[in-house]
């Protein structure tokens, strides 16, 4: 029986992939484990296994072929045990949400159609002011634009004597909605740097691309704060040296991050709508009963966010060890798909670099990322005893999405959280 191989769901944000190596060839027999072809995506390299047990018996895909989920790869003609069936997963579809492009065509009809109430001395006075003479346009037309603050001076005509037509007026607004929300870059001049010095240019990894254009996204179009904390670690600087030389035997380093990601899922446990995401609509929250925390590691080709599960059920130790294998694996372009979807918070900690403080980027759909940096010794006064005591001080800060999270519970989460990493208890099992 000849079977297709399809290329699965590749994971949360990622639409599509790159093929950058054909494993196999023609009349290989392969198992269900062994790899038939490569990908690149935006976060990684991926490794595709065959899944069934059989023989190729044609190849559909070749180097440099942009891949979407569902793609046919290959045909193969099945042998041996049965083949385990993967249940195909169907994307729901996506309800289309009222954009505002069909929203300002309406208000365009509406208002060529109806009165507006304003005195007809100040319409005069506007349209002199804005427009002067040189502009050709229907009243509605410059209305409209009159409203939403646009010089019609800067539209090109396309009706008789360069006239500016709704239809004009309708393509500007949207090439600014465009513009403003990312889709369409902005034109940049090609600026010519080497005509006042040596220059060397770099191409960007396809990992720096993509990435670059979900910061940017994100960042237009969640409105961010961030809120900025410290937290006294000395206790468990203290406990973490010991831990770190016993678990030195076993080849696993532990860093501060393991406690971090543990104190983290204890404060979102109390405060849910860190843990949750906006629906498609942004009408209702999704708060989610599980602890999938995305790790940001820098790696060679760029920044990458492997995700650990279900962080409040492991300890320290486990998380030690699967954080080394992870940022191991990230920096190689080794994760696979399912390693790098389902966050549902972030942390990125440069606490290993330098800095004092820096506010990161949400990494949507989810609405908080914590941001780590490098611990130092304060003198901290003790009010009790009048006295200064040097303390271990660690500054960390948390980015949100101020749609779901109010100021006061940000700064709620970042006192708990800074309480948590107090409480040794919550990291001796
Ligand atoms: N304060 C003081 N020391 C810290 C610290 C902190 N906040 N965080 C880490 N350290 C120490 C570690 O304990 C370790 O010291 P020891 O060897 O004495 O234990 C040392 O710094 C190096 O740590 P590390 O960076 O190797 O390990 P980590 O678990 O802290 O971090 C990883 C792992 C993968 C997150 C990190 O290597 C990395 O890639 N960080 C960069 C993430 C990034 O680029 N973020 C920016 C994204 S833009 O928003």
């Amino acid at each position: 029986m000849i079977k297709e191989i399809i290329l699965p769901d590749l994971g949360e944000g990622i639409d599509g992939a790159e093929v950058s190596d054909v494993t196999v060839s023609v009349g290989d027999v392969v198992g269900s484990d062994d790899i038939i072809l490569v990908l690149e995506s935006d976060k990684a390299s991926m490794e595709i296994p065959a899944d069934v047990n059989g023989s190729i018996t044609e190849i559909l895909v070749s180097a440099g072929d942009e891949l979407k989920p569902g793609h046919i790869l290959m045909k193969i003609e099945l042998s041996g045990d049965a083949p385990k069936e993967k249940v195909p997963v169907e994307e729901k579809p996506q309800k289309e949400k009222p954009t505002p492009e069909i929203e300002t065509i309406e208000t365009i009809e509406t208002i060529e159609t109806i009165e507006t109430i304003e005195t007809i001395e100040t319409k005069r006075h506007l349209e002199d002011l804005s427009f002067g003479n040189t502009v050709f346009a229907s009243p509605g037309v410059r209305r409209l634009a009159r409203e939403l603050g646009i010089n019609l001076q800067v539209i090109k005509g396309t009706g008789q004597k360069n006239r500016i037509t709704k239809n004009d007026l309708n393509n500007y607004i949207k090439l600014q909605m465009a513009i403003s929300s990312g889709s369409i870059p902005a034109q940049k001049q090609d600026v010519d740097f080497s005509q006042w010095g040596e220059v060397e240019v770099q191409k960007l990894t396809r990992i720096k691309r993509i990435t670059g254009q979900r910061l940017q996204q994100a960042w237009q179009t969640i409105p961010h704060v961030t809120q900025f904390d410290n937290a006294d670690i000395t206790d468990l600087d203290n406990y973490r040296k010991k831990l770190k030389t016993k678990a030195a035997e076993q080849d696993i380093k532990v860093t501060f991050l393991p406690f971090l990601m543990k104190a983290v899922t204890i404060v979102l446990k109390e405060m849910p709508e860190f843990n949750s995401s906006l629906d498609h609509a942004d009408q209702n929250l999704v708060l989610k009963n599980y602890y999938h925390l995305g790790i940001a590691v820098d790696t060679p080709f760029g920044l990458t966010v492997p995700v650990v599960k279900d962080v409040d059920q492991k300890s320290i130790i486990d998380l030690s060890s699967e954080l080394m294998d992870l940022s191991s694996r990230a920096r190689q372009k080794k994760l696979k798909p399912d390693e790098i979807k389902g966050g549902t918070f972030t942390i990125s900690s440069l606490g290993g670099i330098g800095g004092t403080g820096f506010s990161p980027i949400v990494n949507p759909p989810e609405v908080a990322i914590m941001g780590v940096s490098k611990s130092d010794w304060k003198q901290v006064y003790d009010k009790a005893t009048g006295e200064f005591h040097p303390r271990f001080i660690m500054p960390f800060s948390l980015s949100y999405d101020h749609r779901v999270i109010d100021g006061a519970s940000a700064a709620a989460f970042t006192s708990r959280f800074a309480s948590a990493l107090c409480d040794l208890s919550y990291f001796k099992n």
